[in-house]
């Protein structure tokens, strides 16, 4: 509604009420284009994500169906230039990881493995023959990858890595194991990190190399709609094509980490607003005591603190964005914001799941879906008390890992 001239500030603000998804009208301070691509992937989740991603969720399946639809909206290598891609800003990536983990964290976590794990790393470090053969299959979704650098000793100190390339002619023998990995058994190729005498390298492994296994992971709480696999590598012959030259040292996937990282910074936005707009429609309908839910102080005080906590983590993440766009992010930032936006978006759907009582463990609502996924979210890519002390360090200068 357009607001009569000469109304008082009051009146104004009363013929205005804000967006309870976004106090701080976040998305005022968007370019049209970065709304456009929001409104678009929205589409895409309400459409062709949500009323499937419940049965994927069950049935502990990945939905293979919405590759070619992701593919064909440009969200795969979205931030990246030539190749395919569609070189989009970081706050639009981010808009992306937002409106996809509002479906579901398992399809934000495909296209982060994709864009910020895999395809990022052979744009950034790779040849231009890797970059021309790899990045536009990708791009389309014909061919999909997955990161490997967890080993099942421990993945919160990847520089104690066990898995090896040993030189061997012109060529590398791999051996060893990774754990964890997102996409594992679905992937045609696999970025997978190792030591050789040189330092830690990149590998490009090719589903079907003899000695290459990858198997599923099952029975999983969290993640249920995403592939998670464990890879084996046993004396994989790995030609020198197939090397990633441009980085030696845990700098090389600690900087991929740094990409999937800000992705999740948003993403995880996503997932606390669908848990909380379920919420919010929930306690205006239940009555209890003769009246709304949503009339009792103890209730609205627990919404107003999700909201409070929801609004500082968007503009966190905007701020992050364009922090990014004009190349002055640094990594302690992302742990912190990475930090901040998982553990709110992790409490905001534990206390929406107790306060739709018992309705909140059924699958016909959204929080207990999201709660299991988003343990999942605050675990990986580097655990809470990992960017806890990286943040640490930074305030210090001391190194306590
Ligand atoms: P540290 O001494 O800090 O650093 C070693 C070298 O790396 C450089 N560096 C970075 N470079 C670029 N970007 C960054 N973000 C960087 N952070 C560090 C650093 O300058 C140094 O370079 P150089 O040239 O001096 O050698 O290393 P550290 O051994 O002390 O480790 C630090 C620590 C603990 C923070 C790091 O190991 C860590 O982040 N651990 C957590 C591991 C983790 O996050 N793993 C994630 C696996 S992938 C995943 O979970 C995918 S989930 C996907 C999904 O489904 O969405
Ligand atoms: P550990 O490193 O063994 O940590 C165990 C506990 O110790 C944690 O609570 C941790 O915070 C704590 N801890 C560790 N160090 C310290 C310290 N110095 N001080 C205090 N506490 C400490 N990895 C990939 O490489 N690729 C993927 O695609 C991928 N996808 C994943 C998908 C899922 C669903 C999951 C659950 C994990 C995935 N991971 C992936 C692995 C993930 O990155 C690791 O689980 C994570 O880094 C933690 O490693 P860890 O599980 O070995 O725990």
């Amino acid at each position: 509604m357009a607001a009569a001239p000469g109304m008082s500030d009051h009146a104004r603000m009363a013929a205005a009420p804000l967006d309870p998804l976004d106090l701080f009208d976040v998305r005022a301070l968007l370019t049209e284009e970065e709304r456009l691509i929001q409104d678009s992937v929205a589409r895409l989740v309400d459409e062709q994500i949500l009323p499937i991603i419940r049965g994927h969720f069950e049935q502990h399946t990945f939905p293979q169906e919405l590759i070619p639809q992701l593919a064909a909206l440009g969200l795969f290598g979205a931030t990246l230039q030539g190749y395919g891609c569609a070189g989009l800003g970081a706050v639009s990536y981010g808009l992306i990881s937002q409106e996809l983990e509002r479906g579901d964290s398992a399809i934000r976590s495909f296209c982060s493995v994709q864009t910020s794990l895999c395809m990022y790393p052979i744009h950034t470090y790779g040849t231009e023959a890797q970059k021309q053969r790899l990045l536009p299959a990708m791009a389309r979704g014909e061919l999909i990858g997955c990161f490997g650098l967890t080993e099942p000793h421990g993945g919160s100190d990847p520089a104690n890595m066990k898995t090896c390339a040993r030189r061997h002619g012109g060529d590398y023998l791999l051996s060893g194991a990774k754990m964890w990995i997102t996409n594992g058994s679905l992937a045609g190729i696999a970025i997978v990190w190792a030591t050789t005498e040189e330092g830690i390298k990149g590998f490009l492994v090719e589903k079907g190399m003899p000695g290459f296994t990858a198997t599923q992971i099952d029975n999983k709480f969290s993640l249920r709609a995403s592939i998670t696999a464990s890879l084996f590598f046993d004396d994989v012959r790995i030609p020198a094509a197939n090397v990633l030259p441009g980085v030696t040292g845990l700098k090389g996937p600690l900087s991929c980490l740094t990409q999937a990282r800000y992705g999740i910074s948003w993403g995880v936005l996503g997932a606390a607003r669908a848990c909380l707009a379920q919420l919010l429609d929930y306690t205006q309908s239940r009555e209890l005591f003769g009246r709304p839910l949503a009339q009792n102080q103890a209730i609205q005080i627990r919404l107003a603190d999700m909201a409070r906590r929801l609004t500082t983590a968007q503009l966190l993440a905007l701020q992050l964005g364009r922090l990014k766009e004009q190349g002055k992010l640094s990594p302690t930032q992302v742990s912190l914001a990475k930090w901040n936006n998982c553990r709110m978006a992790l409490d905001v759907a534990r206390d929406c799941r107790d306060m739709l009582g018992g309705a909140g463990i059924s699958a016909e609502y959204v929080p207990m879906r999201h709660m299991l996924n988003l343990e999942s979210v605050i675990t990986y890519e580097g655990t809470e008390t990992i960017h806890q002390l990286a943040v640490g360090r930074e305030l210090t200068g001391l190194n306590a890992f």
